[in-house]
């Protein structure tokens, strides 16, 4: 265990509350935790104690709990002091805790500590940042699975397929005169395809678990009066723009995010696409644009009861700079007798009524279809980053099967893998990589 000093930080949210945590961690505890009470602490115990200043007087009367390491979730000796939860005492007692010794923690620092003593892997460590700042209880659930290393053992499976590979490969190496007769007999051309396989399946696992995190960013977009505003209203639940019979009401662009099945759905409201005199409405009718170059997802909403304006909708589509996939939304339909009919270039065409909410599990439906959310079992709360290690790591097994015919090669492309996956449970990682991972931490965790 690399030596360190004793670092210390409020682990509750700032502000007034029934109880504040402030945490400690460092090598050694003891002399502290001396200085603090004038009891013994036993290890594991919660012991109500007066916490003193230097002067002997009482700051607080608390709860003090103390983790000997190495069983602690740093490694190191713990701390944790449960004080009331008023600023002034947080902040003497924190203050006292610097006189004794220890230094405000970083953000992110205890868990960094139990990284680097091998309490957790990286991926676990990330999993703990994802629990705290989980915003749906589906993205909860996928966290608390990466915390628990669901995710590290498969990547940990994958890595340990590399490692036979790589032995296999070079092993075959000292043998170049029976090369041909061994690669067939070790049968590493299927063994490097299942790898693949498999490397596939945790990428589509961790993309829908990136959806999660990030939800999706949907549009609606279309000509004035159409119900753009009434859709986002009824999607939304609550009465968030304001709706009118007169076309040209929406201006300004109108954000919300609903979630449909633990996917947060950012939507956005936009000001319908004619051709203006107004100048507020002009400089709305740019706003939509914008927005509908950064959606993942655009709803063209057409209005049913005025099928002459489809052409003008085909033609607005068709010059519409989005490298979203749009669909067509025919609303209204609670006012039409005849099915309306319309096409897309992704071929999807909605139908639904703002007003009686017929259609919109369909369009939830589709939307999630088109973002490539499957059912959300065994999905991954992945970050950009392991994605990342993953797309490079099958990009080597690819070159790896590629190059078979020269095994030097091919064990080149092997190595590169391993240490493209590894990277993720953070059994090779950079420093500053470390760095930047832990600094977007709460401070106390
Ligand atoms: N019957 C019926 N009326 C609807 C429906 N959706 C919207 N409307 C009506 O259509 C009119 C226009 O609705 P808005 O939601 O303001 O339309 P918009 O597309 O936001 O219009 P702009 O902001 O002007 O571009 C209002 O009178 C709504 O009540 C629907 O599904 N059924
Ligand atoms: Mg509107």
């Amino acid at each position: 265990m690399a030596r360190s000093d004793a670092i210390a930080a409020v682990a509750t949210p700032a502000g007034r509350g029934g109880v504040a945590v402030i945490r400690l961690s460092g090598p050694d505890l003891r002399p502290l935790l001396g200085g603090l009470l004038k009891l013994e602490v036993l290890p594991r115990r919660a012991t109500l104690a007066k916490f003193r200043d230097a002067s002997g007087a009482t700051i607080d009367h608390g709860l003090a709990l103390f983790f000997p390491a190495p069983q602690s979730y740093t490694g190191e000796d713990v701390v944790e002091l449960q004080a009331h939860g008023g600023p002034v005492v947080v902040q003497m007692l924190l203050t006292r805790c610097l006189e004794l010794g220890a230094r405000i923690a970083e953000p992110g620092e205890f868990t960094k500590r139990a990284f680097l003593n091998d309490k957790l892997d990286l991926a676990q460590a990330e999993g703990v940042a994802d629990l705290i700042n989980a915003t749906t209880t589906e993205a909860a659930r996928c966290a608390v699975r990466s915390l628990e290393g669901e995710f590290s053992e498969r990547i940990d499976a994958l890595v340990l397929a590399l490692t036979n590979l790589r032995v296999l490969v070079e092993a075959t190496l000292d043998f170049p005169e029976e090369e041909i007769d061994f690669i067939e007999k070790l049968r590493l051309k299927p063994k490097l395809a299942d790898l693949r396989v498999a490397i596939k399946q945790i990428i589509d696992a961790s993309r829908q678990g990136s959806l999660l995190r990030d939800g999706i960013h949907v549009v609606l977009a279309g000509q004035p009066n159409v119900g753009k505003s009434s859709l986002l209203n009824k999607l939304a639940g609550a009465e968030r723009a304001i709706v009118t019979n007169i076309p040209g009401t929406t201006r300004d662009a109108i954000r919300e995010t609903v979630s449909i099945k633990g996917i947060p759905l950012h939507l956005v409201d936009t000001a319908g696409l004619r051709e203006a005199q107004d100048p507020v409405e002009k400089i709305g009718i740019a706003r939509s644009h914008e927005a509908i170059s950064k959606a993942d997802i655009v709803l063209w909403i057409a209005d049913a009861t005025r099928p002459q304006t489809r052409e003008i909708d085909t033609a607005l589509i068709g010059r519409l700079a989005a490298g979203a996939t749009t669909f067509l939304v025919i609303n209204k339909i609670d006012l039409v007798e005849i099915d309306p009919i319309g096409e897309t270039a992704s071929g999807v065409t909605i139908k639904v009524s703002a007003q009686s909410g017929q259609g919109l599990e369909t369009l939830q439906d589709e939307i999630l279809r088109a973002a490539g959310w499957g059912n959300g079992e065994g999905v991954f709360l992945a970050r950009a980053r392991h994605l990342h290690a993953l797309h490079l790591g099958a990009g080597h097994v690819d070159a790896a099967i590629a190059s078979m015919a020269q095994l030097e090669l091919c064990a080149e492309e092997l190595r590169l893998a391993q240490i493209a996956l590894a990277s993720i449970t953070g059994e090779v990682t950079a420093d500053d990589l470390l760095g930047k991972i832990f600094s977007q931490f709460c401070i106390g965790k």
